[in-house]
């Protein structure tokens, strides 16, 4: 039970004793990320029948976990910032009073952890001593979540150097909910019907009780990493984004960084490890984050960002060799699948894959356990895999992975892209003319939703920066602490990374996607470091600069000019439509929204009636 000789930080010592004394657990198991530890952890989830190991010829070191069937991702609706003020959380995130939130929270962490094991997992986000990263300590009763930590996070006793005898931690509690009596054999997925997913962001914790699953569990990403991290980059002057990061490599060997933001789901696994198409020989784009990005800008006025994760945890189905060949690869060994199926042989199967083979599995076992067969999923639509089921993954396993993407002290961004997924109006590709007009294509990104987050799925909402459901403070503050950065990088006589916004989604009059998307993503990201260097021209519209079709790249693609306007016409009617969703987000947002977005918007509609 005792701290190990290597913690000398009285407050944590003290903190964990203070919540081993409310959880209640039969045991304490303080990790110290090491293999022996890994593997004897992985082995006590296959005898518990959490995990299932997978075949050692076909999937080495790998295994397959599936979760009950009510806990398959984030929460929104039970996730909740608990700042003092009401207004400071805002009108986009769900509050209540932290002093109300921990009376609520009292009674059901007292003794939630009764019958179980309290891991102590110690984590760093971002290289272990970066200046750009910040380390944590979360309390869970779920093995699962302690594995997982050690593939998406720097986990280990290493932290408690950085920690030393009164460095700071954010503390994060995580339950899931279900203590057991003595005797009582546990389910394999343990979990609970009442979640709660609480950010203090003032007092920088996180509380988390009731589900095993991703982001409601895994408490260094989405809750630290974004919801406290954004608070903390707010107070300090440094940005904490839901960005993949890419570096790009041209045939002369000059290298780009970028930083793109797209909703869950939506791709920036792929984009992140794009394989450049036929076209562009000499061309490398590698791999630095897949899905947040934490930034600081530095004297010499640039800004330097880092990936705050040490793996991924990307959604399986829809990937493939043909969308994510890098991806692939990386599954091949020492990777946990979350809710895919099962082979006869023993190996993991999901949706996308028999784009690879050409043919479906005769007989699989489906995520709930159940028997699948192409003849039932034809009668009854069953998916062997969950929609938001997951790998999780060591980043060094990436064929692709940027030699710099553990460097302490970060990549120079040279440009930034936002993504919705529009089925319309919005075009494939345009350029901000200005930092300001770059906030506001961000702040109104618009998504048809997906299946990272429970709830209705394909309905359009706005979703500023991918942040939605990220930004752990009020989102007009949000967007002025941007506008900010970019004045105080223009004091600093810097060159602002460009601003993109794109949308790979367009689809055409029979419904069908028009871009290919995927590894022809590299003709869009060609144009815009062309437009960085000042070689592209672009041509202007109401809503920014677009390339025009001869600018880009057709080497090795069968892509008409009239496929091309369909994927970057800017429909009048439709601007109008658009601009009236900006209002109401606006309107929504009225408390403290910068000026800068109602004059741009103002700007964007009388260039729209004069089009
Ligand atoms: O938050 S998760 O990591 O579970 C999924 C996501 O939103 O990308
Ligand atoms: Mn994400």
């Amino acid at each position: 039970m005792n701290a190990p000789a290597y913690v000398k930080n009285p407050k944590l010592i003290a903190w964990v004793a203070e919540m081993a004394a409310l959880c209640k657990p039969a045991k304490i198991h303080w990790c110290d990320g090491s293999e022996e530890e890994y593997n004897a952890l992985c082995q006590q989830l296959v005898d518990a029948g959490t995990f299932k190991k997978l075949n050692p010829v076909k999937r080495p070191n790998s295994f397959l976990a599936c979760s009950d069937p009510t806990d398959v991702a984030r929460v929104e609706d039970r996730t909740y910032i608990c700042s003092e003020k009401k207004e400071n959380a805002g009108p986009t995130n769900n509050w209540v009073a932290p002093a109300d939130m921990r009376a609520t929270l009292q009674p059901l962490f007292d003794g939630c952890m009764q019958g179980r094991t309290m891991y102590v997992i110690p984590f760093s986000m971002g290289p272990l001593g970066s200046h750009i990263a910040h380390v944590g300590i979360e309390l869970s009763d779920s093995p699962y979540v302690a594995v997982s930590q050690k593939i998406m996070t720097r986990m280990g006793k290493a932290v408690y150097d950085v920690i030393g005898t009164d460095g700071a931690f954010v503390p994060c509690v995580h339950t899931v909910g279900a203590p057991l009596a003595a005797g009582q054999t546990d389910v394999t997925w343990p979990c609970n019907k009442t979640k709660y997913i609480v950010h203090y962001p003032e007092t920088r914790e996180i509380w988390s009780y009731g589900s095993g699953y991703g982001g409601n569990a895994l408490l260094g990403k989405k809750c630290f990493a974004l919801r406290i991290a954004s608070n903390m980059g707010r107070d300090q002057g440094w940005l904490a984004e839901h960005m993949l990061i890419l570096g790009v490599t041209n045939p002369q060997g000059k290298k780009y960084h970028v930083a793109a933001a797209f909703p869950s789901a939506c791709g920036k696994t792929n984009f992140s490890m794009l394989v450049p198409p036929a076209g562009f020989e000499g061309w490398k784009v590698t791999t630095i984050g897949d899905d947040i990005a934490w930034i600081k800008p530095h004297d010499d006025g640039k800004l330097y960002a880092i990936n705050p994760e040490a793996g991924y945890f990307g959604v399986a189905p829809g990937t493939n060799f043909h969308t994510n060949p890098n991806c692939m690869a990386s599954l091949d060994k020492n990777v946990i699948y979350t809710n895919v199926a099962l082979t006869d042989d023993g190996d993991v199967w999901w949706e996308g894959m028999d784009k690879d083979t050409g043919k479906l599995p005769d007989h699989l076992i489906d995520w709930q356990g159940k028997d699948w067969t192409p003849q039932i999923a034809k009668e009854t639509g069953a998916k062997a895999a969950h929609p938001n089921a997951r790998f999780t993954v060591a980043a060094t396993n990436n064929p692709a992975l940027d030699p710099a993407w553990d460097d302490p002290a970060g990549v120079v961004i040279d440009a930034f892209i936002f993504g919705g997924r529009r089925s319309t109006t919005v075009p494939l590709v345009t350029e901000a003319r200005s930092w300001t007009e770059g906030v506001y294509m961000a702040a109104t990104m618009g998504s048809e939703t997906t299946a990272a987050a429970a709830g209705q799925q394909g309905v359009v909402r706005r979703d500023p920066f991918a942040m939605l459901p990220f930004t752990g403070y009020n989102m007009s503050d949000y967007f002025q602490h941007w506008l900010d950065m970019g004045d105080k990088l223009t004091q600093a006589k810097a060159k602002l990374p460009a601003i993109f916004c794109v949308n790979w989604f367009r689809k055409g009059e029979d419904g069908k996607f028009v871009w290919p998307g995927y590894g022809e993503n590299m003709r869009v990201l060609k144009w815009m470091i062309d437009r960085i260097e000042g070689t592209a021209q672009g041509a202007e519209n109401v809503f920014g600069i677009s390339p025009s079709y001869n600018e880009l790249n057709w080497t090795g693609l069968n892509f008409s000019a009239d496929q091309f306007k369909t994927v970057t016409h800017v429909d009048k009617a439709a601007w109008v439509e658009e601009l009236k969703l900006h209002e109401e987000l606006f309107t929504q947002l009225a408390y403290h929204l910068p000026v800068e977005m109602t004059a741009t918007k103002a700007a964007l509609a009388a260039r729209l009636a004069t089009a």
